[in-house]
């Protein structure tokens, strides 16, 4: 019978050929979407083509499921509160590996298969590089054949959707579910109870064991809403399981009958506001209550159900951590290790070091950040109110961590202050970080840099404690999105002359070296560019009404808007040139159209400002008759994974100008060259391995190392003698203070020049004569297009380092210690 079934699905279902997959968009317009195709809009066919596409994965996740759970596979558990995943559509139909057969089945229909894709809403759920790394990631372990669930959470509203208006951000809700979302599988009976305050009491079970019992005060409801993940070209399909909350009684009879109607439906809105919005903060701890709720609601759901999983193996608990690794993706998650402790001592009766070794050998912990600001602590007062009884079972880890510590450092008291994971002091703190070292098995860096930094000033005392746990995963980035997908006159260049095979093995682009000298392949090449920066000249004016010249050199820098990215330093040499071409109009420097995205924390003032700045300055000189067809500046709006498939394949230069130190990896200068564009960039981050593997003849680099800037720190510095020193940064400065880019309004920028003049927290002002010159060779290089070009085409032979599939078999050998299972 069920042989029966399943070649009938096969023939109905799931066919791959063009005539099946056309049968399928019909039946679902009629039967998913009831609608028939005189009456069907544009986005009735986009449902119809993701479902019948969501058909062929589901199909494959099944088997996949079946396959892990009869071979008992180890599983990779990745926790993270962003996930930010991009159009699922284009993707599937990839991995699946039937464009042509969608094309064609979508043309028969009379349909443009562009429109369609464009219908698609994206999921905003993160903020920039830590969610969206965390979808390479599921698309890498997939590919790898690594099974693994991505632990997450359903905000009903992800990211705001940044509007320009008058040059200033403003943030609009982002209802990406108003449509319906074809790609998940709600999972109405997968449901947890989760609970919040209260207090705690201890009890003697009937061994005489003395054992606590925590009463909470409110509780909420977890459903699960399941994404297949698709590996490329296989048939793993694994699964991103995304929590939203309901209230346990959405409605009070009670209430409703003595005329209070808010009354009735008070539990049901409080409930649902837990994972109703997703907080915009890239780098600064949000330190709102409902931040740490949101943690707690979605890492309870996901160990709840790993526990529920593992169980029905009949395996016992304590050996959980033989089947599960659990990825904390930063310190977000970090309260799954207390709440693991719970769920194995308070529900399961485990003896506290049984239950130890289990939790310390399932968890191990990313960190992605080396601001202070951003390692998150949690008051004391505020966890005790929210999480009470976890907040014992920290002090409980903490106590016996310090006597660990103690015994290992033998005499060194002060040291034991600076390892607490409670911070004391006025208003004492768990600090979060302290937390995920301690009760994790391994800790990594993301990139060379920022793995070494974190040994010798973050976590120092750590470090000398168990100097074999902090390593270093560097950073990686899909090729299917980013490569294959978003650029597809590069894939379709490369395919012809070097074949595939770079889909899963990046490093095989290493066969473009012998091609970088050769004419032919050069003016391939240059003509691939070229339409890349038409379509994104044709986005730019859709989405700015700005006209910008293909021909220019495009110099772009997209990425979250912060003080530490330095996008200030990219408009002072703007102005810089303003100036110059102003000054000297015969002066003879190469067309040039800087393209800018991103967005800035709604609370973060200065980033916004500088927002503001970027757009006025534009203004001026778009309007400046003189610099027609030299300079060029366009803010592309609402910057997300969508307008990043354009934005990075058109792109010439690609800024990475953090000061030294600060950004901890970047992906986004992994992507800018992947498809071809020549980096400027500081020694920070992954810039510093990209620069290696591409060869220094190849990278522009500039501004201070890691070790000068403290140095610097240490002598003190003085912005102002920079000024002083530099006429063309005095000038660039004094004219964006003095109201000229501001129609006359000299009040308007002053915090942004009196923040660099006094204090330059991120050193501005010491890189500019290093960057400003260096982006002189960069309009020098770039006149020499045949060098230029051979430069592009070595900077894509030699990213083969920087697929997100080198980072996870890393993360695989070196950590996870987890196998591939083979799904047929
Ligand atoms: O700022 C880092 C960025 O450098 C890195 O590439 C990314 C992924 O590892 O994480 C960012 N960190 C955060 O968003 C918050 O810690």
């Amino acid at each position: 019978m069920s042989e029966v079934t399943s070649s009938k699905i096969q023939s109905t279902r799931v066919g791959m050929d063009a005539a099946a997959i056309k049968q399928s968009i019909l039946e679902h317009l009629v039967h998913t979407q009831s609608r028939f195709p005189d009456v069907a809009s544009e986005s009735d066919w986009y449902n119809a083509l993701a479902h019948a596409v969501r058909d062929r994965m589901l199909e494959r996740m099944m088997v996949t499921a079946k396959t892990y759970k009869a071979n008992k596979s180890r599983t990779v558990c990745y926790l993270s509160a962003e996930f930010l995943p991009g159009p699922h559509l284009a993707n599937n139909i990839l991995a699946l590996g039937i464009w042509q057969e969608v094309q064609e089945a979508v043309a028969q229909l009379g349909l443009d298969f562009e429109s369609l894709l464009e219908e698609e809403v994206e999921p905003g759920l993160g903020n920039g590089g830590l969610g969206r790394l965390a979808a390479c990631y599921m698309d890498s372990m997939a590919t790898l054949k690594i099974p693994a669930i991505g632990y997450g959470i359903r905000y009903e509203f992800g990211i705001f959707r940044q509007e320009i208006e008058d040059g200033w951000q403003v943030e609009k809700t982002d209802k990406w579910l108003s449509y319906g979302n074809p790609w998940e599988i709600p999972r109405p009976r997968l449901r947890f109870n989760v609970h919040f305050g209260g207090h705690t009491e201890q009890f003697k079970d009937i061994d005489g064991i003395l054992r606590v019992k925590w009463i909470p005060e409110w509780r909420v409801i977890g459903v699960a809403h399941d994404t297949p993940v698709m590996g490329y070209g296989v048939k793993n399909t694994n699964l991103l399981r995304l929590w939203s909350s309901e209230a346990a009684e959405s409605f009070n009879f009670q209430a409703f009958n003595t005329g209070d109607y808010y009354g009735a439906v008070n539990e049901k809105v409080t409930s649902e506001n837990l994972t109703k919005v997703l907080y915009p903060n890239d780098e600064p701890e949000a330190g709102k209550r409902l931040r740490l709720e949101q943690q707690y609601f979605f890492v309870s759901c996901s160990l709840q159900d790993m526990v529920r999983i593992y169980l029905q193996s009949g395996d016992p608990l304590d050996q959980f951590h033989h089947k599960y690794t659990a990825q904390l993706n930063d310190t977000h998650p970090a309260i799954a290790i207390p709440e693991l402790m719970r769920l194995l001592v308070d529900r399961n009766q485990m003896d506290w070091d049984t239950a130890w070794h289990v939790t310390r050998n399932t968890f191990a912990y990313t960190n992605h950040t080396l601001l202070p600001e951003a390692l998150e602590k949690w008051p004391l007062d505020l966890f005790k109110k929210v999480l009470p009884r976890h907040l014992e079972i920290i002090y409980e880890i903490n106590s016996r961590f310090l006597d660990e510590a103690r015994m290992k450092i033998h005499g060194l008291n002060g040291h034991l202050e600076k390892l607490s994971i409670i911070e004391e002091g006025a208003r004492p703190q768990v600090r979060m970080a302290h937390l995920a070292v301690v009760g994790s098995y391994k800790v990594n860096g993301v990139a060379e840099l920022h793995s070494e930094l974190l040994r010798q000033n973050v976590l120092p005392d750590f470090h000398a404690l168990w100097p074999d746990k902090i390593t270093n995963v560097t950073n990686g980035v899909t090729p299917r999105r980013f490569m294959l997908l978003s650029n597809q006159p590069l894939a379709h260049l490369l395919r012809e002359r070097i074949g595939c095979g770079w889909v899963t093995d990046l490093d095989s682009l290493h066969k473009l070296e012998a091609l970088a000298d050769d004419p032919d392949f050069q003016q391939q090449w240059q003509k691939v560019k070229r339409r890349n920066k038409e379509r994104l000249a044709r986005h730019a004016l859709a989405a700015t009404g700005q006209k910008i010249d293909p021909d220019s050199l495009f110099d772009v820098q997209v990425k979250r808007v912060h003080e530490y990215k330095r996008q200030h330093l990219n408009l002072l040499h703007i102005i810089t040139l303003y100036n110059r071409l102003k000054d000297n109009p015969g002066l003879d420097i190469p067309p040039r159209t800087f393209v800018f995205g991103g967005k800035a924390a709604p609370g973060y003032f200065m980033a916004k400002l500088i927002i503001k700045a970027i757009n006025s300055v534009a203004e001026v000189i778009n309007r400046d008759p003189d610099m027609d067809g030299r300079l060029r500046v366009v803010f592309f709006p609402n910057f997300n994974v969508k307008t990043a498939h354009c934005i990075y394949p058109g792109a010439d230069v690609s800024e990475q100008i953090s000061l030294a130190g600060k950004e901890a990896s970047g992906t986004g200068n992994m992507k800018f060259a992947l498809n071809g564009a020549l980096t400027v960039g500081t020694l920070d981050g992954a810039n510093i391995e990209i620069r290696e593997e591409v060869g220094k003849e190849n990278f522009f680099l500039f501004g201070m190392t890691e070790a000068e800037v403290s140095a610097l720190q240490q002598q003190g510095y003085h912005p102002q003698d920079y000024c002083q020193n530099d006429p063309e940064l005095k000038s660039a400065l004094d004219f964006l203070a003095s109201g000229y880019f501001s129609h006359g309004d000299a009040t308007l920028f002053r915090p942004l020049v009196d923040n660099l003049l006094n204090g330059d927290p991120y050193k501005v002002l010491v890189d500019y004569r290093s960057y400003v010159d260096c982006q002189a060779r960069i309009s020098e290089a770039y006149r020499d297009r045949q060098e230029w070009t051979r430069m592009s085409i070595l900077n894509v032979a030699r990213m083969g380092k920087f697929s997100s599939d080198r980072s996870i078999q890393e993360y695989t050998n070196n950590i996870w210690k987890i196998a591939s299972v083979d799904v047929f």
